[in-house]
């Protein structure tokens, strides 16, 4: 504090005490960080270099402090100084440079690199704002800033010295070198600076600090006048954006594409960055010989969004290192891999070629030329079938011309993964099967996983305690070990202390609850936790219908029986999803009524807490008892929080959908609650044709609820408020098949519902979620791309 604050500890608030404490961690940081890029660099090992336009990182105080095994001692320092950890680390704002699962993912596999001692970088975006802050207004969401560095981030560090120029617009020249080939050169109309800021990743233990590296965009003072007045170029000038706001802000839509210039702009600006900083670091230990690039660079691409690093990289070898085309593309398709996160057609990213011209010309005729001689590829295999080539082609044809990124990432990268069991056979079955067949090696599965440093050491420290007495404290490093509680399951003082320890975590998540919302919940109540993005395929519609049913049985019938439980819920809405928002406002709505329903005697309560962040499912996860994980059968790519809550021990209502389905099977069916439609089932009901009203007529319980809210009973003032979402799910055809499983649903929820009135039944049941989580970890699915795809070898740090 003295040191790097010159603030007294006398007048030093909570912030400054975070600051301080800040800067003594970040010594420590910075010299493993030192340590392991000189190792790094006299091993000249192969690294893997993750590219995502999202990294939702959360604070990481705390994180680092557990992998520097400081956390004790930094607790016990400040309290000698009469100061709390806990609270100061309140004072740290949530790095949220991500929308949802996507962005996780990549903030815990940097966090197991750095733990497995791997050479990693993650390379991303310095957005200025992060995803909107969620404020609730008379029910409905507003979105505000968010302004993460407003008091600066005491953990980044500024790289001046490794800015990077990229190029933008302009047009293509064709010259002819003296032996006849063909030469390229761009002339682009604009200049922008990347300005590094790097983000040190601590592994467990403290030894490997990986980097991420993210950019900041930056006006250059270049301007090409010649392009300018070569003329037609005024129009397309209006339209550049100004160099700042290219890292000005995330995109807030996940799964879904706006298909807006910055956005494209943005991903080539951070890809291009990050490729010049991988050619200098290979070309510095090289030279100028090509020949190794791809034994020592391997780059990842989460999902399609840096996808425009393929023909960036082929441009930089063609035009630039003037290699010929041949081994360009053989040093490129052995560079990058490729992860789908989605089969949602919305979701698969596609760019208008008109668009691609005007931004990065030679981009797009790299990319016509990479289509030209695959298509030859393709009509030696399917001779004369234009069917096929029409629908493997990068470019689509039709009202206008559109470049496919996922056809041109499966093309260009010499692995395809998807995320969980089921989605990978689905990439192969629906979305890819040609390129399966031409590639029979190339689509693979990776299942995701979480860390559970922070997912369970960090989050949940009474748990993790009891945990390590039991079983021994490596279990953060070997999550396979918890299998070793097995044996607790029935041991009735054990079940007492992980109850326990449940309850204290509810009554800690209880006092919160009060803090945000004004709303007093029961810990003794079942705590039903949905917290993700607000979308249609992961139906919190079905979660609140089923909770205005039981909401009706009760007043139908005062004796009904049921364990009285809290529904939380945590969810942002894309800001342009009218019908996410619209399932807001009526959770918001419903829980207003039941709240102050007195004839209820508290057996129901719902609470919409604001804001869902990591730092709030992390007060979330130690404090659930049921994990809902709903989604419609084959639209869930695999999901990463049904991992997190099972691992914490709550039981999870789900459907057969992503890693659900692997998580049943490591926890055996008896200790979950699995219902509804299978992907088959879905299949059939949509080729037979789904009538929701056949539902909506054949169910009672059913009917009444949608017909509720075309009241008022939930909106006074404001009849029909709720309608659209009775619309959707009826003149809307339901595409989510809300109404088929609604029944199904509402007897697995029945089911647990007796389940918690078993006292030791449900200890034992949410015990052995916690034993069986092992497959979770993320060093298990870092382990997996490893060994299938990376072919990394570990570098010790000293
Ligand atoms: I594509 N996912 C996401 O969060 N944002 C996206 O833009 C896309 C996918 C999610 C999937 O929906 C989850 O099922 C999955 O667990 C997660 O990506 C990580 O793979």
């Amino acid at each position: 504090m003295h040191c790097s604050l010159g603030t007294d500890e006398n007048k030093a608030n909570n912030h400054a005490w975070y600051k301080a404490t800040c800067a003594s961690v970040q010594e420590h940081v910075l010299e493993q960080l030192r340590k392991t890029q000189k190792s790094h660099y006299f091993n000249d090992t192969r690294a893997v270099h993750y590219f995502s336009a999202e990294f939702l990182m959360g604070r990481l105080m705390s994180n680092n402090l557990h992998n520097l095994g400081l956390f004790e001692k930094t607790k016990q320092a400040l309290l000698e100084l009469g100061v709390n950890l806990t609270d100061i680390m309140e004072e740290e704002p949530d790095m949220a440079l991500g929308n949802g699962g996507l962005g996780r993912l990549a903030a815990c596999f940097i966090d197991s690199l750095a733990t497995l001692d791997f050479p990693a970088v993650g390379y991303g975006l310095h957005y200025e704002h992060g995803l909107f802050r969620q404020d609730i207004k008379n029910g409905a969401q507003i979105e505000r800033p968010d302004s993460w560095r407003d008091y600066g981030n005491p953990w980044e560090i500024c790289r001046p010295e490794s800015i990077q120029e990229i190029s933008l617009y302009g047009y293509v020249e064709t010259k002819y070198k003296d032996n006849g080939q063909v030469q390229k050169e761009w002339h682009p109309g604009m200049i922008v600076k990347g300005l590094p800021w790097d983000i040190p990743v601590v592994g467990y233990g403290g030894k490997t600090v990986n980097v991420l590296r993210l950019w900041q965009s930056q006006a250059s003072n270049y301007f090409n006048w010649d392009v300018f007045n070569a003329g037609g170029y005024v129009d397309a000038q209006k339209e550049n954006v100004q160099a700042e706001t290219i890292s000005k802000v995330l995109y807030p839509n996940d799964e879904t594409e706006a298909g807006k210039q910055l956005r494209l702009i943005q991903q080539y600006f951070f890809s291009a960055c990050s490729l010049k900083d991988i050619i200098r670091r290979y070309k510095r230990a090289n030279g100028d010989d090509w020949k190794y690039f791809s034994e020592q660079v391997v780059i990842q691409l989460n999902d399609t969004h840096p996808a425009i690093a393929i023909p960036e990289l082929m441009r930089i070898l063609i035009d630039r290192a003037e290699l010929d085309w041949d081994t360009a593309w053989d040093i490129s398709s052995k560079t990058f891999a490729y992860t789908n996160h989605t089969l949602l057609p919305e979701a698969l990213e596609k760019w208008p070629a008109r668009m691609l011209e005007k931004i990065l010309p030679r981009h797009l005729e790299i990319i016509y030329e990479i289509n030209h001689r695959f298509m030859e590829k393709v009509e030696a295999i399917w001779p004369g079938d234009n069917q096929i080539k029409q629908k493997l082609s990068i470019i689509e044809e039709g009202h206008e011309k559109m470049v496919r990124m996922g056809n041109l990432s499966v093309i260009g990268a010499f692995a395809v993964n998807g995320v969980a069991e089921i989605h990978s056979a689905l990439v192969k079955k629906n979305l890819f099967p040609e390129f399966d067949q031409m590639w029979p090696e190339k689509l693979t599965n990776v299942t995701n996983g979480i860390t559970p440093r922070r997912w369970l050491k960090a989050c949940n420290p009474r748990l993790s305690a009891l945990i390590s007495e039991k079983i021994g404290d490596d279990w953060p490093l070997h999550l396979e070990n918890l299998a070793t509680l097995d044996k607790y399951a029935d041991n009735a003082k054990f079940q007492k202390q992980f109850m326990k320890i449940k309850h204290e975590n509810k009554v800690d998540l209880a006092k919160d609850v009060l803090a945000l919302t004004g709303i007093t919940i029961n810990p003794k109540a079942i705590f039903d936790v949905q917290i993700k993005r607000l979308h249609e395929y992961k139906r919190q519609h079905l979660n609140l219908l089923h909770i205005m049913a039981l909401y009706r049985r009760l007043l139908e019938n005062p004796n009904y029986e049921m364990q009285p439980r809290v529904f939380l819920f945590g969810a942002k809405a894309a800001p342009g999803y009218k019908l996410a928002k619209d399932i807001i406002y009526a959770i918001n709505q419903v829980a207003m009524r039941v709240n102050n329903d007195h004839r209820l005697k508290d057996k129901i309560k719902v609470v919409f807490l604001p804001n869902y962040r990591v730092s709030l499912a992390e007060k979330m996860i130690p404090a659930a008892d049921i994990s809902e994980q709903i989604s419609t059968a084959g639209k869930e790519a695999s999901g990463t929080g049904n991992m997190k809550l099972s691992l914490n021990g709550a039981l999870t209502v789900g459907t057969l959908d992503g890693a659900n389905i692997e998580i049943a099977e490591e926890v055996g069916d008896e200790n979950i609650f699995i219902f509804g439609l299978t992907v088959d089932q879905v299949q059939q009901l949509n080729d037979q044709g789904y009538n929701p009203y056949d539902y909506y007529y054949k169910n009672k319980e059913i009917k009444a609820v949608l017909d509720w809210l075309d009241t008022d009973y939930f909106t006074p003032d404001k009849p029909g408020a709720l309608a659209s979402i009775k619309h959707s799910l009826l003149e809307g055809g339901d595409p989510y098949k809300v109404l088929a499983d609604f029944e199904s649903y509402s007897q697995a929820q029945l089911k647990a519902d007796k389940a918690y009135a078993d006292k030791s039944l449900w200890a034992k049941m949410a015990i052995l979620n916690t034993a069986r989580m092992g497959k979770f970890t993320s060093d298990r699915s870092i382990q997996d791309y490893v060994q299938k795809i990376w072919k990394l070898k570990p570098c010790a740090v000293e």
